[in-house]
């Protein structure tokens, strides 16, 4: 998979290059470029930004700057746009990613990131964009971020890790929280009595199938304490 960023901020993804990712950039399970924004600008101040039309307070991102760099990052080895890119715009104003999302990205042969500050980019940007290449707006979370910047290692990390080879278990992400619509239960190891805590005697009972359904209940219960919303309403 080859993953690309655009961002007026390249050293905020230095991130990608580190521990189970950078492993996955070694191994070659994907490749990573990042782009600084303002290399396509052409004035001496570099700008990328402008008052926002309508008034309003903020800014908004230049379109004849993101325009030519989502040109040339957007284009395959022959320069013209390469149709199977999918374009991601992180934005609170997006559709919530999700695990389902993560799941649906990590068959993707190549991703390109456009970062946005501030109130966000001129929306041409993307209208242009999507004449040519899927184009998402997507959201981590209910909450406002100053950029798009976090939001990306957040969506990669979460693809990245549904890739054949780049976890040491591949049976482990079978069992995640969100995989069966539940949250995990709780996890122990050794000492099985630790500071007067006894790990549930269950675990150590060797019945596994006594096991799955302690887990399975342990799921529910927590899912129902601390995710009502996941569970289907009982009306
Ligand atoms: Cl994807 N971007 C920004 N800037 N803020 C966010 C977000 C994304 N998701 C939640 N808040």
């Amino acid at each position: 998979m080859r993953l690309d960023v655009v961002t007026i901020f390249p050293e905020y993804l230095e991130p990608l290059r580190v521990a189970l990712l950078g492993k996955a950039i070694d191994k070659g399970l994907i490749s990573v470029g990042v782009h600084n924004l303002r290399d396509w600008t052409h004035d001496v101040h570099k700008a990328v930004d402008d008052a926002p039309y309508g008034g309003g307070p903020g800014m908004v991102m230049k379109p004849t700057v993101w325009g030519p760099a989502l040109d040339d990052v957007l284009a395959g080895p022959d320069g013209e746009t390469d149709p199977d890119v999918l374009l991601v715009v992180p934005t609170p104003a997006g559709r919530r990613f999700d695990q389902a999302t993560a799941q649906r990205w990590s068959k993707e042969k190549r991703i390109v990131f456009a970062c946005g500050r501030y109130e966000g980019i001129d929306q041409r940007v993307f209208d242009d964009a999507a004449r040519r290449v899927r184009v998402e707006e997507v959201s981590i979370g209910d909450y406002v971020l100053i950029g798009g910047e976090v939001a990306v290692l957040v969506m990669v990390e979460a693809v990245v890790r549904l890739l054949p080879g780049v976890l040491g278990n591949q049976a482990s992400h079978q069992e995640d929280s969100f995989s069966d619509g539940l949250l995990e239960g709780p996890s122990y190891t050794r000492p099985a009595v630790w500071r007067d805590l006894e790990v549930p005697p269950v675990l150590l009972s060797g019945d596994h199938g006594k096991v799955a359904r302690w887990r399975h209940e342990q799921s529910l219960e927590r899912t129902r304490e601390r995710r009502p919303d996941l569970l289907p309403s009982d009306d």
